[in-house]
C-alpha cells in the first residue's frame, strides 16, 4: 500500500523555545520519514484555511493570532499509520493532561492564558491530512 502522509507543525511556541530539533528527533526515532520540511511565517489566509474546521469557535481568533506570532516549522511526514502514530507521539491537546513521554506532555504546559499552547499540530485524519498537505506544500 502507498505509505500514509501527515502534516506536522511545530507551532511558534515550540520554535521560540527551541524544540524544533527535539520534535524532528522524536519523529525520526519512531521510524517515520521526513518528506518535506520548511520554516515559514504563516499568513492569516493560510491559517484561516488550515483551521477551517474550527471557524466560529471561541478560541479560533486567538489561535490564528498565536500561529502568526512567529515562524512555524511545517513538515510532511510519511509512514504506515503515521496520522494516528504522530497524534500518539504528540499526546492530548491539553498539555496538563498529556501523558509524560509525549511531546506535549514533556515540552508543553498551561501558562494560564485562554489559548492552549501545545508545541505541535498533527493532522487528525486522512481527509484533513490531504487537505493540509495541499495547503502547506502545494508543490508536493
Ligand atoms: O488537534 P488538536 O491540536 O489536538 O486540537 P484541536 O481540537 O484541533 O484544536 C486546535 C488547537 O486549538 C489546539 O491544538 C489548541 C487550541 N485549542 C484551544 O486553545 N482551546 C480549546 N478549547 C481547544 C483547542
Ligand atoms: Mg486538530
Amino acid at each position: 500500500p502507498a505509505p500514509q502522509r501527515t502534516l506536522v507543525l511545530v507551532k511558534p511556541d515550540g520554535v521560540r523555545r527551541g524544540h524544533v530539533g527535539e520534535v524532528l528527533r522524536r519523529i525520526e526515532a519512531k521510524g517515520y520519514t521526513l518528506v518535506a520540511v520548511e520554516l515559514r511565517h504563516a499568513d492569516e489566509a493560510l491559517l484561516a484555511e488550515h483551521y477551517a474546521e474550527h471557524a466560529g469557535k471561541p478560541f479560533v481568533g486567538a489561535l490564528v493570532d498565536f500561529m502568526r506570532s512567529g515562524p512555524v516549522l511545517a513538515a510532511v511526514v510519511e509512514g504506515h499509520r503515521v496520522i494516528e502514530g504522530f497524534r500518539s507521539l504528540a499526546g492530548a491537546t491539553d498539555p496538563t493532561v498529556a501523558a509524560p513521554g509525549t511531546i506535549r506532555g514533556d515540552l508543553a504546559r498551561d501558562w494560564g492564558t485562554k489559548l492552549i499552547e501545545n508545541v505541535v499540530h498533527g493532522s487528525d485524519g486522512e481527509e484533513s491530512a490531504a487537505r493540509e498537505i495541499a495547503l502547506w506544500f502545494p508543490a508536493l
